[in-house]
């Protein structure tokens, strides 16, 4: 049987405020992006993470701005939860030179480096080398710093992650493999591709330790980021922790596609019962007592922001002849 932790500790007001905001970013910034998508305005591909918040936030708020994270193609929500600026943002994915990678990355190469979001890559798994060696550079300045790979289930078939996880503690590196278990890599589902589908065991033959959680919860997700963080911090070893969840949209692109056969129609019933905004939501209402009018306020403020932050992506240029080889690292 697996171990399925669910930790549903209570929050400090401001935090769990906090948290419900970063989600709600998260959601009403990707809802826009499927608004304008079919405009053509973007031609970045895009990967949504809309049902996959909580695992954002809840990761994210419980890092330091000094903290390293490294992330994959599907990283909106990381890039927001960890401060990314959403001029920048929304410039980068209008392909513009104003974008924090100064349009050249897109949706899949979205960075912040100034809070701590390093690097994001649409290479599977190649990530976790990186942030394996960011750790170890970490060490060696005795700098305090955690740095978190941030990885979906696809990425644990790669050979670099049990190359990354050996080195971490072999060298007891500062280091925390985040693992987003939202069950598909692509259209294959994790029993299709491994016997062993508890994910957070795998590098156990090596000595690592693994635990599994509920990822739609982020009160579970805080809370047990919050802990691997200070054991880390304090010098403990290397941890992995994977969170369970479900990609509500399509791979790639702003539709949905739960006719698709690859969804069990059961899960998927399962999961949009399971949706992490209305779970926190009803939280904030019940456990927080904020009524529908201060909620609305919220997303109005929001969507205000997204506003903006549109609007200053449409109105930048696009980078010029003269950049085309800048900042470019591969020929
Ligand atoms: C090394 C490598 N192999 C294959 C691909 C093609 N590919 C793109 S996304 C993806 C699935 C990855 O799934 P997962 O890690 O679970 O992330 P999710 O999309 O579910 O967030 C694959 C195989 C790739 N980008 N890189
Ligand atoms: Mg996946």
């Amino acid at each position: 049987m697996s171990t399925y932790i669910n930790v549903l500790p209570s929050l400090e007001r401001e935090t769990y405020l906090r948290l419900y905001q970063c989600m709600l970013k998260i959601r009403l910034t990707e809802e826009r992006l499927t608004e304008i998508y079919p405009s053509d305005e973007i031609q970045s591909p895009i990967h949504l993470c809309i049902g996959q918040e909580a695992v954002s936030a809840g990761v994210c708020l419980a890092l330091e701005p000094t903290d390293h994270l490294y992330g994959t193609y599907r990283s909106h929500g990381i890039y927001i939860a960890k401060g990314g600026d959403l001029k920048k943002f929304f410039a980068e994915l209008y392909g513009k030179e104003t974008g924090c990678s100064r349009g050249k990355g897109g949706s899949m190469h979205l960075a912040a480096p100034e809070v701590g979001l390093m690097a994001c890559s649409a290479i599977v798994a190649s990530t976790i080398p990186v942030a394996t060696g960011d750790a170890l550079a970490s060490q060696m300045q005795k700098n305090n710093r955690v740095v978190v790979a941030f990885f979906g289930d696809g990425a644990v078939d790669e050979g670099v992650f049990f190359e990354s996880v050996n080195f971490a503690v072999l060298k007891k590196l500062p280091i925390i493999y985040v693992c987003e278990n939202n069950h598909y890599a692509i259209h294959s589902k994790v029993s299709d591709r491994h016997k062993q589908t508890e994910l957070y065991r795998f590098g156990e033959s090596l000595g690592l330790s693994g635990f599994r959680f509920d990822g739609n919860n982020v009160r579970t997700v805080y809370a047990s980021m919050l802990d691997a963080v200070r054991q880390v911090r304090a010098g403990g070893e290397p941890l992995m922790l994977e969170y369970m969840t479900y990609r509500l949209y399509e791979h790639v692109g702003p539709g949905r596609d739960h006719h698709e056969a690859y969804r069990d129609p059961m899960k998927l019933r399962q999961a949009l019962h399971n949706d992490p905004l209305e779970i926190i939501g009803n939280e904030m209402r019940a456990v927080l007592n904020i009524d529908e009018l201060t909620l609305e306020q919220y997303a109005k403020s929001i969507r205000r922001e997204i506003d903006e932050a549109v609007e200053f992506a449409k109105a930048s240029p696009f980078p010029g002849p003269d950049q085309l080889v800048e900042d470019v690292y591969a020929t």
